[in-house]
């Protein structure tokens, strides 16, 4: 990443366009997350057409505008099924959320109503997940359904079932996918099956036999109603990091809009390394297009960015990273509870809580300098708001570092907890 930051500087400077623009797009592969990354492939061609012409000022308004999408996007869930299938235990699984959790969707309670109910995500208010009236119900009429609870505005659909799905199920998955939205089945409480399974028959007992079966049974009950090619997801609602809960919520991402990514990705719960890495894999790719930005800014004239170095905003920076791996006062509070353990206990082996020990580290000054090292060396100093930007860079850098690492400590201290 700093490498193209000071290839970048240089190049600029010496206003060796072609080269950046034939660096840009595999430097950017490399960086970004494997579910994919913030920018869509219009403005990832737009930015690499603005580096070959030299307009460094509409490189500058692209990333602006990716950024700002990105931080702004809504995305609505829609959550589909029969009562009883675990709608609720899985939107609140989704939203990171207990059973108990007093804002958490009502687990076991039979519907009574034909509304649609939003469940807004606790951390992440742009996020909604819609509890949609099921479709075993007398009243669902299938011509009319989509547009009774408004399709145009869900991002995707989820379709639930914790047996069979339903001739309905079917019929609404054809009515989505003509819509031109897409669908996923997901089959809910395999841990029970598999716990009934090993009851009734543990000699002959295998997980992987017993999960394959459920994968077949319901791709064959999804052909057999008349989908065409069906991806089916197993998951427990108890468990989010076993099964395909994972995999799921890799797909999810990856088929989202670039622009609705950062927002899912952000809300993944810290269950796996791999949650938090492609969680981390977001953020990083966000601060190298935030310092891509405001070098290309430098470089523009009369434009000079200097906003500076503006320390309660890199405070705010760190907080929300702190909120993003679950590393805020409410969250720890929370674990401290679950691992039965006091909050000052957590705090003392955790590193992101020390604001300052992160402005006083020595290191940073030391990178910006040997960035712009290379930099220098093509004519004259850098400006101020090339120190700048590439201090707020580091800084963000070590935040983010420190972070994902606390964050992989506290799961392992959970783990370990679980186990005992
Ligand atoms: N074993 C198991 N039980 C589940 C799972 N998901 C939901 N349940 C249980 O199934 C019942 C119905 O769940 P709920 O989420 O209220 O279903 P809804 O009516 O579709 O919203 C509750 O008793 C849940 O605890 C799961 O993945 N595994
Ligand atoms: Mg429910």
């Amino acid at each position: 990443m700093d490498q193209f930051l000071a290839f970048f500087l240089k190049n600029a400077k010496g206003m060796n366009f072609q080269q950046l623009a034939t660096e840009f797009l595999p430097h950017y592969s490399s960086l970004v997350s494997k579910a994919g990354g913030i920018l869509s492939p219009e403005t990832l061609s737009n930015i690499q057409k603005a580096l070959q012409d030299g307009k460094l000022k509409d490189v500058v308004d692209q990333i602006h505008e990716a950024l700002t999408a990105a931080e702004d996007a809504p995305l609505e869930v829609a959550v589909i099924g029969e009562s009883g299938t675990g709608k609720s235990s899985f939107i609140n699984a989704l939203r990171g959320l207990s059973h108990e959790a007093q804002e958490s969707a009502k687990v076991g309670v039979v519907e009574t109503t034909m509304d649609k109910t939003p469940y807004q995500h606790p951390k992440y208010p742009k996020v909604t997940f819609w509890d949609l009236p099921g479709t075993g119900t007398p009243n669902f009429l299938p011509d009319t359904y989509l547009e009774r609870v408004g399709f145009a505005n869900y991002d995707f659909f989820i379709i639930i079932s914790s047996s069979r799905f339903s001739f309905n199920d079917a019929v609404l998955a054809e009515k989505i996918k003509d819509v031109g939205k897409k669908f996923y089945f997901v089959r809910t409480k395999v841990d029970s099956d598999l716990y009934n399974e090993e009851k009734t028959k543990p000699t002959f007992f295998k997980k992987e036999r017993v999960l394959q079966q459920i994968q077949d049974y319901c791709l064959a009950n999804l052909s057999e109603i008349g989908v065409s090619e069906p991806r089916v997801f197993l998951v427990s609602n108890f468990d989010v990091n076993a099964f395909d809960f994972p995999r799921l919520e890799e797909i999810l991402l990856k088929e989202l809009p670039a622009h609705k990514r950062h927002a899912f990705a952000l809300l993944l719960p810290n269950f796996s390394d791999a949650a938090i890495d492609m969680k981390r894999d977001f953020l990083r790719e966000k601060i190298w297009l935030d310092a891509m930005k405001s070098a290309a800014l430098s470089f523009v004239p009369f434009m000079t960015f200097f906003s500076g170095f503006d320390l309660p905003k890199q405070e705010a920076c760190l907080k929300d990273y702190r909120k993003y791996f679950g590393l805020d006062d409410k969250s720890i509070e929370e674990t401290a509870e679950k691992l039965g353990t006091s909050v000052q206990d957590i705090r003392a082996y955790i590193k992101c809580w020390d604001f300052w020990s992160f402005v006083k580290d020595d290191s940073i000054p030391a990178k910006v300098t040997h960035c712009v090292e290379s930099f220098c060396a093509v004519k004259g100093g850098p400006t101020a708001s090339v120190i700048q930007g590439l201090k707020v860079y580091f800084l963000r850098l070590k935040f983010l570092n420190t972070v994902v690492d606390d964050a992989k400590l506290l799961l392992r201290k959970i783990e370990t907890a679980n186990l005992a």
